[in-house]
């Protein structure tokens, strides 16, 4: 077998670039003639092995970059896993490492769109599964119309779990198969399924029937009886165009640039953030991107109390983005990009418009009025949005990236879909959650996203300062009792940059270059503006809190390794804890004025309320990065004030519309 593909010559010009689909191909290629591989492969992705900083940042347009491919691969009857690197101008598999899916403690690559749908028909075949489902007053008909979610199983330590690829799988009654099964859950049935042998190894039936709530709760348009009347177009038009230029992968828009990039995991990933100040193109972040979530889950009961999905690390925010050629919430002009993935056998696939680009106004940028002499300046402001949304199970997460003209940079996560719902029986209350209709409850929980942030401000050293407000106390030095301090300290260490934030004395951080000062003598830098939100709540001990501990902190420190990329490690799924971020601090490196990366932990913590269902109006959360002595002055000074024209009622030469 030789490698079939070729080598296209035609676009890459940048070493960040995602690969093509023609590098995809070359890439399974190269690995299935070299390893010799079979059609029981599966591939959790094939994407760009993304070259060492140093390379990228030495290297000079027209210079042929180097392409290698990273992939994760496991054989579907064995379970045995490869990580591999692959070399596409040598066509060499250059790293061919086996993961120990096996061994203590664990891990297993993610789960794959075949495994998603696969579990129905094998929860289906299992008679264990079925008699539950008699039990529960369903006949053969209906259980063909059963909804069955595979779910994320975790890790217990129990017997059954040692060595295998699983998933846990929950049920939901349908009257028909374009029913919201969430308003049907099953309560007291799970199946645990083992994805190598497709059987169910293990079988919870409790032996209490909670009635199915039957009521439809459907939000199709079909489905709604009446549509408010009052809603008149609002258009949003740009009749010259975007003010943002892309070049390949690279966008440039009001002194901001970046390229964007993919993972099957992270989605999105943004490259080399910067501002041009004059004639000085200034770095602000080697590389942006959330590296994976936790969900946990705050009900104890049977259906309930193991869900705590990885959504980036055990599915992939890439591997489950949405087209947005179906259709995309963006307005004005836009620009898609398309992105090359592999499919779960390593075939070559485009996804159509998964990256949306755009500029929305955003209010007033700044203004003031002189009443003295009649100056009135206003500016309005807007910002670049690059976007995706992935739909893992129920939930739909929308990663919205903002720039603003004053160099402020915002991560915006939204958060909609339809909640995890659990059958509560007539009579009794729901002590683990908040009802959301008739019979329905929705358990508590929490989202937590990890976002990892190369910083790069001004230079490749950087240091993070932690500051709060104290008030001081009355004495000669506050004779008036009106002075209060900002405190400021280094963070000298790995171990002593895990922070949470503390709303009473507002804590807040900064990353700046101590190599470089600002106009006021000061070193430039940004300022991380995060909500002091709870931390992961579940108790020490708890496995979805030692599997999920970069949820535990807001804040994280690292120096930079190339090899530490996720704050919950490389193979969250199943792995009994203590990767990623704990891991990575243990080694207690130096982080002052050193090449480092910023992780933060946001999120929302989740009571859910009747306006929840059936689907979720959005819930925003996400943090800021806004420049703080970055710049000499306001960097919006030179906007233009808008066109005057005749629908403006204003005074001379200005324009307040
Ligand atoms: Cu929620």
């Amino acid at each position: 077998m030789t490698p079939t593909a070729q080598l296209s010559q035609a676009v890459t010009t940048h070493p960040l670039d995602p690969l093509s689909e023609a590098e995809v191909m070359l890439a399974a290629d190269i690995l299935r003639a070299e390893k010799r591989l079979g059609p029981d492969i599966r591939f959790t992705h094939v994407q760009l092995e993304e070259p060492a900083k140093q390379d990228v940042l030495g290297w000079r347009p027209g210079a042929t970059p180097a392409r290698r491919a990273a992939a994760t691969l496991f054989d579907c009857r064995t379970g045995a896993t490869h990580v591999a690197i692959v070399d596409l101008a040598s066509h060499k598999v250059v790293t061919w490492r086996e993961h120990l899916t096996k061994v203590h403690p664990y891990g297993q690559p993610p789960v794959t769109i075949e495994e998603v749908f696969k579990v129905g028909d094998i929860v289906k075949r299992d008679s264990g599964w079925r008699n539950a489902m008699t039990r529960r007053g369903l006949d053969d008909d209906e259980i063909e119309l059963v909804q069955v979610d595979p779910f994320s199983a975790g890790y217990f330590d129990r017997e059954v779990e040692k060595g295998r690829r699983l998933v846990s799988a929950v049920s939901y009654w349908r009257r028909d198969a374009k029913d919201n099964g969430y308003a049907h859950p099953i309560e007291g049935v799970v199946a645990l399924v083992d994805l190598i042998e497709d059987r169910v190894v293990q079988l919870v039936d409790e032996e209490k029937v909670v009635p199915i709530p039957k009521q439809s709760r459907n939000y199709d348009r079909a489905s709604i009886r009446q549509m408010r009347k009052d809603v008149k177009p609002l258009d949003i038009v740009q009749k010259e165009g975007a003010s943002f230029a892309v070049d390949g992968w690279k966008v440039s828009w009001q002194n901001f640039s970046f390229r964007v990039g993919w993972t099957a995991r992270e989605g999105l990933v943004l490259h080399q953030i910067a501002f041009r100040d004059g004639a000085e193109e200034r770095p602000i972040v080697y590389r942006a991107s959330v590296t994976d979530m936790i969900v946990p889950y705050a009900d104890p009961t049977a259906n309930h109390f193991w869900k705590s999905a990885f959504d980036a690390g055990e599915y992939g925010l890439g591997k489950l983005a949405n087209a947005l050629e179906l259709g995309c919430d963006c307005v004005g002009h836009i620009h898609y990009f398309d992105v090359a993935v592999a499919d779960d056998f390593g075939k070559p696939t485009t996804m159509k418009n998964a990256i949306c680009l755009h500029e929305e106004d955003f209010g007033i940028l700044w203004k003031h009025y002189e009443f003295r002499n009649d100056t009135f300046e206003v500016r309005r402001s807007r910002r670049l949005v690059v976007s995706f949304f992935s739909t893992v199970g129920n939930y739909d997460y929308g990663f919205y990236w903002y720039f603003y003209q004053d160099g402020t940079i915002q991560l915006e996560v939204k958060l909609t879909g339809i909640i995890q719902t659990a059958a509560i029986a007539p009579g009794e209350s729901y002590p683990w959650g908040g009802m959301v209709a008739d019979g329905l409850g929705g358990p508590t929980h929490q989202h937590f996203f990890n976002a990892r942030l190369h910083m790069m401000v001004d230079g490749e050293r950087n240091t993070v300062t932690e500051h709060e407000f104290r008030p001081r106390p009355w004495g000669a030095d506050n004779p008036y009792g009106n002075v209060f301090d900002t405190t400021s300290r280094t963070l000298a260490r790995e171990r002593d940059a895990a922070r949470e934030a503390e709303g009473r004395t507002g804590r807040y951080w900064k990353v700046v270059n101590p190599g470089r000062k600002n106009s006021v003598g000061a070193p430039t830098g940004y300022k991380l503006l995060i909500h002091a939100a709870p931390v992961m709540l579940a108790q020490e001990g708890c496995y979805m809190r030692s599997r999920g501990a970069f949820a535990t902190k807001h804040v994280w420190v690292t120096r930079y390794a190339p090899d530490e990329r996720y704050a919950s490690g490389e193979f969250p799924n199943q792995h009994a804890g203590g990767d990623g971020l704990p891991k990575y601090i243990a080694q207690n490196r130096e982080i002052e004025n050193q090449d480092i990366v910023l992780w933060h932990t946001f999120g929302a913590t989740h009571v859910c309320r009747p306006e929840d269902f059936p689907v979720m109006p959005v819930e925003y959360t996400g943090f800021t990065l806004k420049p703080n002595g970055f710049f000499a002055e306001n960097p919006a000074m030179d906007l233009p004030a808008r066109r005057n024209d005749a629908s403006c009622d204003n005074r001379d030469g200005a324009c307040c519309c």
